[in-house]
């Protein structure tokens, strides 16, 4: 089954929207398999977002993860990854569609609330980057049957 990682970023935290953010991906029907509150190093945040050195906002993007505290998590189902990212909005948030986490709570891309992993390579790269095998639990979700058919 498809996993992807998510990350409240900083600013989702500092301006209360953990919860908001979670329900939107609750509802939408993925599985919550693994979930954290955390510091994210200037180490991890570099290994993170590797793809990005050299570009002219590298250096903010890393000061921004490292700022405050970041929730993790990892979201589970088919089609994860893609339903996380239409879920979460375009990155420049003031081009995000109005319903998507970023289009209704976000103004800018260097504030946008929310990461998710963009295809499978990096969510299994990122996965294992922010949890151990150990950390992710195997569940079972009565209510699945009424979400898939
Ligand atoms: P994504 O988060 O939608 O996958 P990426 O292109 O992977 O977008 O960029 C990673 C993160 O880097 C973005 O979410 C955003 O926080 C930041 N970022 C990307 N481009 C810019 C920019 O031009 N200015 C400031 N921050 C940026
Ligand atoms: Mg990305």
């Amino acid at each position: 089954m498809e996993q992807t990682l998510v990350l409240v970023k900083p600013d989702g935290v500092q301006r209360g929207l953990i919860g908001q953010i979670i329900t939107r991906l609750e509802r939408r029907g993925l599985k919550l398999i693994g979930m954290k509150f955390m510091q994210v190093s200037t180490e991890l945040a570099s290994t993170h977002y590797e793809a990005h050195v050299g570009k002219p906002f590298y250096e903010g993007l890393v000061t921004y993860i490292t700022s405050s505290p970041i929730v993790a998590m990892v979201w589970e189902g088919k089609d994860a990854i893609q339903i996380v990212r239409t879920t979460m909005g375009a990155t420049n948030a003031a081009a995000a569609a109005p319903g998507t986490i970023r289009g209704d709570f976000a103004v800018e891309i260097g504030r946008n609330l929310v990461h998710g992993s963009d295809g499978p390579e990096s969510a299994a790269r990122e996965v294992s980057l922010f949890f151990k095998s150990e950390e992710l639990v195997n569940w079972k979700r009565e209510t699945d049957l009424w979400i898939r058919e």
